[in-house]
C-alpha cells in the first residue's frame, strides 16, 4: 500500500467540541508507525487547514453551514490529489461532515477512471438528516444525505456532479440511532442498513458477507469509520455515544472482512474524541482496528477451508 495520512482537525459540524483532536491522538496512538509494520509506504501530509469553530447555534438548519464547506473543499481536494497520485487516502478526523468530501472526491474519482464503488458506513448513526428533520442543526448528522443529493445547494454540489453518490453504493453496518423524520427518509430512499437489531439477528459475519456482495476486482471500497460505532465499554473517546454496539472482536471480524476483499482504496477515521477519552484508549483501539483493516490476523487455518 502508498497511504497518505491527513488530518482533518475539525468539529465544525459536531454538537460537542474536541474531534478537532483527533488528528494528534491517532497518531500518538502510532498510526504511521502501525501501517508502516503492515508493509505500507506511508506519507503523513500534516493537517489541513480551515475555519477555526464560532460555536453559534443553528441558523436556517444549519450550524457553521460556511464553515462547513470551506473544510470540504480542502478535504475533497486533497483526497483528489492522493487518488490521483495513486495513494490511498486516510482521512484522521474529525468530524463525520468532513466525509461530504472525501467521498465526493472519491465517487468522481471513480467515475473517471471507471471503477465500481462500493462506501461501508461503520457509524451508531444514519447521518441522513435533512435542514427539515433534523434534531440538532448539526452538520456530521447529515453527509450521506448530503452525499445523495439531500441538502443544502453549497454542500450537493460540492463533487463532479449531483448527486454526488448513488445510495445503491452505501451499506451502513451498526446503525442504532436514527431521528424520526430521518428514518421515515431513508426507508423512502432505500438506503441498505444493516443495524444492530439486524447483526444481533443473523450474526456479523452474514452481516459483512451481504454488505460486501459484489465487490470485486473493480470495486473502489471506501470505508467510512465512524468510531462511534463501537460500543461505548471499549471506545469511550466519542462525543455521541450510543449502548449496544459492536464490540472487540466483532468490530475485529469487520475489519478482517474487509481487508480480505482486498478492495479497499480509502478510509476515514472520524468522531474521535480525545476530550471524552480515557488515556488515549479509544484512539489506541481504532489503530489496532486499522491495522486489521490492512490485513493483520489471528486467522490460523487457510481461507477458504
Ligand atoms: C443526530 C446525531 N442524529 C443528529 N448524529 C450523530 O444530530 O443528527 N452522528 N452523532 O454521528
Ligand atoms: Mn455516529
Ligand atoms: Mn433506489
Ligand atoms: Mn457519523
Amino acid at each position: 500500500w502508498r497511504v497518505s495520512l491527513i488530518g482533518v482537525p475539525t468539529d465544525i459540524g459536531a454538537g460537542h467540541r474536541g474531534a478537532s483532536m483527533g488528528p494528534e491522538a491517532l497518531r500518538v496512538a502510532g498510526i504511521g508507525e502501525a501501517l508502516r509494520e503492515r508493509g505500507a509506504d506511508v506519507e503523513d501530509r500534516g493537517n489541513l487547514a480551515g475555519p477555526y469553530n464560532p460555536w453559534l447555534p443553528p441558523s436556517d438548519g444549519y450550524r457553521h453551514l460556511d464553515e462547513v464547506v470551506a473544510w470540504n473543499a480542502a478535504v475533497r481536494d486533497a483526497v483528489a490529489a492522493e487518488l490521483d497520485a495513486g495513494r490511498l487516502p486516510i482521512m484522521l478526523g474529525g468530524d463525520h461532515c468532513l466525509a461530504i468530501g472525501s467521498i465526493g472526491a472519491v465517487a468522481a474519482h471513480c467515475r473517471k477512471t471507471d471503477k465500481k464503488l462500493r462506501v461501508l458506513w461503520l457509524d451508531a448513526h444514519a447521518d441522513f438528516n435533512t435542514c427539515a428533520i433534523t434534531p440538532s442543526g448539526n452538520v456530521h448528522g447529515m453527509p450521506v444525505a448530503c452525499l445523495c443529493g439531500y441538502g443544502p445547494a453549497p454542500l450537493v454540489g460540492m463533487g463532479d456532479r449531483t448527486p454526488m453518490l448513488d445510495h445503491e453504493c452505501v451499506r451502513q453496518i451498526g446503525i442504532r440511532s436514527v431521528d424520526e423524520g430521518e428514518k421515515r427518509l431513508v426507508h423512502d430512499v432505500g438506503l441498505e442498513i444493516y443495524d444492530m437489531r439486524y447483526i444481533d439477528e443473523v450474526g456479523m459475519r452474514k452481516t459483512m458477507e451481504e454488505a460486501l456482495e459484489g465487490v470485486d476486482e473493480n470495486t473502489h471500497v471506501h470505508v467510512s469509520f465512524d468510531v462511534d460505532f463501537l460500543d461505548p465499554s471499549i471506545a469511550p473517546g466519542v462525543g455521541t455515544t450510543v449502548k449496544g454496539g459492536p464490540g472487540y472482536r466483532e468490530a475485529q471480524l469487520v475489519m478482517e472482512m474487509i481487508a480480505d476483499t482486498g478492495r479497499m482504496a480509502s478510509l476515514d477515521i472520524v468522531e474521535l474524541n480525545p476530550a471524552f477519552d480515557k488515556r488515549n484508549r479509544t484512539a489506541k483501539l481504532a489503530v489496532d482496528l486499522v491495522e486489521s483493516l490492512f490485513g493483520k490476523s489471528t486467522l490460523m487455518r487457510q481461507r477458504g477451508a
